[in-house]
């Protein structure tokens, strides 16, 4: 299989991950976090998809679950490739995402989904503004966000990118480089799948501002 028809595979599998929801974090669940769902504790104890499950090995978090795949079928696919210093900086990626982007975005829209306060602190605006920035400056060097081909961070990074966007949306003027990058993500073949989560995603919230 070439790395077209693995980046596929890996999506239709990320997506059937995602899929599962209904069985692992019904909605009520995430709404409410209720923590005394054993089943769904006993599947993932963060209670957050996407979880896989691989013929009975689960394994949440997207980022784990990505190079899960890629180590267990992928090959040295240049979406995660065995080389060290290009897997280094795919992890960097993918830690910058889990560890500064996404949880920016997090910030923000977690209490909109989870309490009644519909006002968006300041401080919070501009945190994600800032990373911004730094996705801005990562990709100065790069066609795509790890190096010059498609990646994982690619990958996770699109998905924050264009839920955090519907917080705060990226001007194309102010943010060239993301707003390029973006581009190329979106002429993927596979890419109806984050455009179908990031729509949800965006009426979701259209819904909880209007409330
Ligand atoms: N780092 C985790 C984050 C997972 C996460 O927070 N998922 C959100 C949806 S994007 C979720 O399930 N939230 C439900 C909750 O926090 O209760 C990953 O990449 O899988």
């Amino acid at each position: 299989m070439g790395d077209e028809g693995k980046a596929d595979a890996i999506a239709q599998n990320i997506e059937r991950a995602a899929q599962r929801r209904p069985n692992t974090t019904p909605e009520h669940e995430t709404i409410t976090r209720d923590t005394n769902i054993i089943q769904t504790r006993y599947i993932n104890p963060l209670h957050t998809i996407p979880v896989l499950d691989d013929n009975g090995f689960l394994l949440g978090d997207s980022h784990a679950i990505m190079i899960y795949l890629i180590e267990t079928y992928g090959n040295d696919c240049s979406l995660y490739p065995d080389d060290v210093k290009k897997r280094a900086r795919i992890n960097q990626m993918l830690h910058f995402d889990s560890g500064t982007i996404f949880v920016r975005q997090l910030r923000i829209c977690l209490p909109l989904f989870i309490t009644d306060v519909k006002v968006i602190p300041e401080e919070n605006l501009n945190a994600l503004i800032e990373a911004y920035g730094f996705l801005e400056t990562f990709l100065q060097n790069s066609t795509y966000i790890a190096g010059d081909s498609l990646s994982i961070a690619d990958f996770s990074l699109i998905a924050t990118v264009t839920n955090a966007s519907a917080l705060v949306p990226l001007d194309e003027d102010e943010y060239p480089r993301i707003c390029a990058w973006r581009k190329l993500l979106e002429a993927l073949p596979y890419y109806y799948i984050n455009k179908t989560g990031g729509a949800a995603f965006k009426a979701l919230l259209e819904e909880e501002l209007s409330k």
